[in-house]
């Protein structure tokens, strides 16, 4: 943060709180879990050798300053009122809710969780710092995973616990509505935000959580404890085949699959992640006797992740079908093989093809050296063509529901149990933007209101009317 000069009252404005806070959490994980700070290591490593290897094509989707600053975080909380105060400390770092996850369908093992993700969303705050935290919100009313008794009993388990100081979320609402704090504020306002998600030393009753666990490692670890944690963050590499096979090297136990789209060759679309085994960590324990024990959880791992280009609905469509396509083929030939058979057959080897199938968005700058005596034409594929302009790709920054229920499952423990035969409860964008007092933005049409204020602007300074095809 900036320091004061003289008497000055530093004011820490938004984004200097998010990117001061992201530091924090990082630092604090970092001490909490060791082999975080081998992944953060070796993203660096493997960054600076693409860098090296491919010049500028490398920062293509980020400054490498971006990149190598970019974390996500992920937070898993018990209630809406919960969610509610997550909205709000969120708010005062400039992130705000976008995109719905229902990971009880996207998951076949038993993770009773739906979610969202809180991000800055204008260009130049994703440019400033672009955190994000995939947060998770408890469905124990869904009856297929708990049952009515259990259900109640966990409802004021719940409610009885306080995630959040009262300061805080005082601080937190000064903060979103002036859009800054002055120094001092700041730093409390800081410190009770990382705070909240420090793993607390509390004995655990073990019975409680040992009960939960046995419908859901997910239930456990929101609804057995009386306080929240970060799960994990997650650096992002510019070569994430590498970077799996360099913590491999290292003896750092992977998961089998690095997912989402595979490796080929041609441009990078959406998000590629893999983690790390979730480790032991030392835990106190309260049993039913009184006495205290010390033994150990495993829930929490390290994540890694490798951005692409933002698919539009048409691209995010083709995704899900090629998805499907993979898994078809995976019975006769190896699943990375047919991966890549899949995508040749099926998905555009450049980005002009993406333009040109109108399957990912990207924004439109003129060229400084445009082409003299001739009119310039009135599509965004003729005028890429022609060298009037040209395309950048806009990021993607947001989650996938399959990967990210991969990425809950392969570190669980057991599979827990779920009887498909009971009906879910209802529960989906309109009812969790309720429950946070706020709307809940659309990744889609946040990125195609980028791309299209960026044709506004050529159509403007060329004085034609652009249409993208
Ligand atoms: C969240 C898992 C999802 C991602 O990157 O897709 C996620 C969690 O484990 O709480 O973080
Ligand atoms: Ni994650």
């Amino acid at each position: 943060m900036p320091r004061p000069k003289g008497n000055a009252v530093t004011i820490v404005r938004q984004w200097q709180l998010r990117a001061e806070f992201a530091r924090r959490l990082s630092e604090m994980y970092g001490r909490e879990v060791p082999a975080y700070t081998t992944l953060v290591d070796v993203s660096r490593e493997v960054n600076a050798e693409v860098l090296d290897r491919s010049g500028a094509q490398a920062e293509r989707l980020g400054s490498i300053a971006r990149v190598t600053a970019e974390r996500h975080g992920a937070i898993r909380v018990g209630t809406p009122a919960e969610l509610n105060q997550v909205a709000r400390i969120f708010g005062a770092l400039g992130m705000h809710p976008a995109g719905f996850y229902d990971l009880r369908e996207a998951a076949a093992s038993a993770v009773p969780v739906i979610s969202t993700a809180f991000r800055p969303i204008d260009a130049d705050e994703l440019a400033r710092n672009p955190f994000r935290v995939f947060t998770s919100m408890l469905t124990p009313v869904d009856p297929r995973f708990f049952d009515e008794d259990l259900s109640a009993r966990l409802e004021r388990f719940l409610a009885s616990r306080e995630l959040f100081p009262p300061e805080l979320i005082r601080l937190a609402d000064r903060a979103e509505h002036e859009r800054e704090l002055p120094g001092a504020d700041a730093e409390r306002f800081l410190e009770l935000a990382v705070g909240s998600f420090r793993l607390s030393s509390e004995p655990v009753d073990k019975a409680w959580y040992e009960e939960l666990e046995s419908v859901s490692g997910v239930a456990a670890d929101i609804g057995g404890v009386r306080s929240t944690h970060v799960n994990h963050l997650t650096p992002r590499v510019l070569d994430i085949d590498e970077l799996y096979r360099k913590m491999t090297a290292r003896g750092i136990a992977m998961i089998d699959t690095i997912q989402g789209p595979p490796r080929w060759p041609g441009p990078d679309v959406l998000l590629r992640q893999t983690s790390f085994r979730a480790l032991d960590e030392p835990r106190r324990f309260r049993l039913p006797d009184g006495t205290i024990t010390t033994g150990a959880l495993r829930v929490r791992f390290g994540e890694v992740e490798a951005r692409g280009i933002a698919l539009t609905l048409a691209g995010r469509a083709r995704y899900d079908l090629l998805l499907e396509q993979v898994d078809q083929q995976a019975a006769d030939v190896s699943p990375d093989e047919a991966a890549r058979n899949v995508w040749q057959n099926g998905f555009p080897a450049t980005e002009r093809g993406l333009v040109e199938d109108g399957l990912a968005f990207f924004t439109y700058h003129l060229r400084p050296d445009p082409p003299r005596n001739s009119a310039p034409p009135t599509s965004v594929t003729e005028l890429l063509d022609q060298g009037w302009i040209r395309a950048d790709p806009v990021v993607y920054e947001d989650f996938l529901p399959r990967s990210a229920a991969g990425i809950f499952q392969s570190n669980l423990t057991g599979e827990g149990t779920r009887d498909n035969s009971r009906a879910a409860a209802r529960y989906d964008l309109d009812w969790l933007a309720g429950a946070i007092g706020r709307d809940i933005y659309d990744p889609f049409a946040l990125y195609e209101r980028q791309q299209n204020a960026s044709i506004a602007e050529i159509a403007k300074a060329l004085d034609v009317t652009v249409a993208l095809h």
